[in-house]
């Protein structure tokens, strides 16, 4: 069969999600570090974003997408569940954190802190609107981790490794990272799944 084709570039929080659930299944896979809107990505998704893959014959665009894909294609241990609850548990945190977290510290916080017009410099009346709704998130997130070791349940799931380098980023500057601190069931978590080999062989390149 084929090689596995993981399409995107490794700054990406949800390449990196995808990346991390071969890691932990163990299936072997090949990086095309493609950015946004080139031909390799506009050739699977339709609006050119990242992360893609290809398998032979098939293409997918959507991490979610390309995550069920890995999970039921390749041997393994499973990280989306079969079971209804389980299934349903998993969905629901992948979709809070790509509604919420991924707004709230991807797109508000983290985007603006980096991307901006030199002349302008951040712009920071967004930045710091964006801090009280991290806070809010931050205490669903750990609300969530003090009924249960990972989110979706006693084991670990694609929603964990869809949320996490959304978190890792938010930890990367001081006013989303001062307010995840404040919660311990968060930062508790954080610090386990941190240790995984699939988190740390998959770390974005440092910052420029
Ligand atoms: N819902 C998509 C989101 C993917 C996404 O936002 N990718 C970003 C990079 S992290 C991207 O391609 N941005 C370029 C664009 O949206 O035009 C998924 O889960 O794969």
């Amino acid at each position: 069969m084929a090689d596995l084709e993981i399409i995107g570039v490794p700054m990406s929080n949800y390449v990196r999600s995808v990346r991390m659930l071969c890691e932990e299944k163990g299936v072997p896979y090949k990086l095309n570090p493609a950015f946004p809107h080139t031909p390799d990505v506009t050739a699977i998704s339709p609006a050119g974003q990242i992360p893609c893959m290809r398998h032979g014959d098939v293409g997918v665009f959507e991490s979610k997408g390309i995550a069920t894909y890995i999970d039921k294609a390749f041997a393994g241990p499973k990280f989306i569940p079969d079971d209804a609850a389980g299934a349903a548990a998993c969905e629901q945190w992948v979709s809070y954190g790509n509604v919420k977290v991924d707004r709230w510290i991807m797109r508000e916080l983290v985007v603006p802190s980096v991307f901006f017009d030199k002349e302008k410099g951040p712009d920071t009346a967004k930045i710091d609107a964006a801090v009280p709704e991290i806070a809010k998130v931050a205490k669903v997130l750990d609300d969530a981790l003090g009924r249960s070791e990972y989110l979706a349940g006693n084991s670990l799931t694609f929603a964990d490794m869809n949320v996490l380098p959304m978190l890792d980023y938010g930890m990367m500057f001081p006013k989303s990272k001062a307010v995840l601190e404040g919660h311990k069931n968060l930062m508790a978590y954080y610090a386990r799944l941190s240790a995984r080999p699939s988190f740390t062989n998959t770390a974005p390149p440092p910052r420029g």
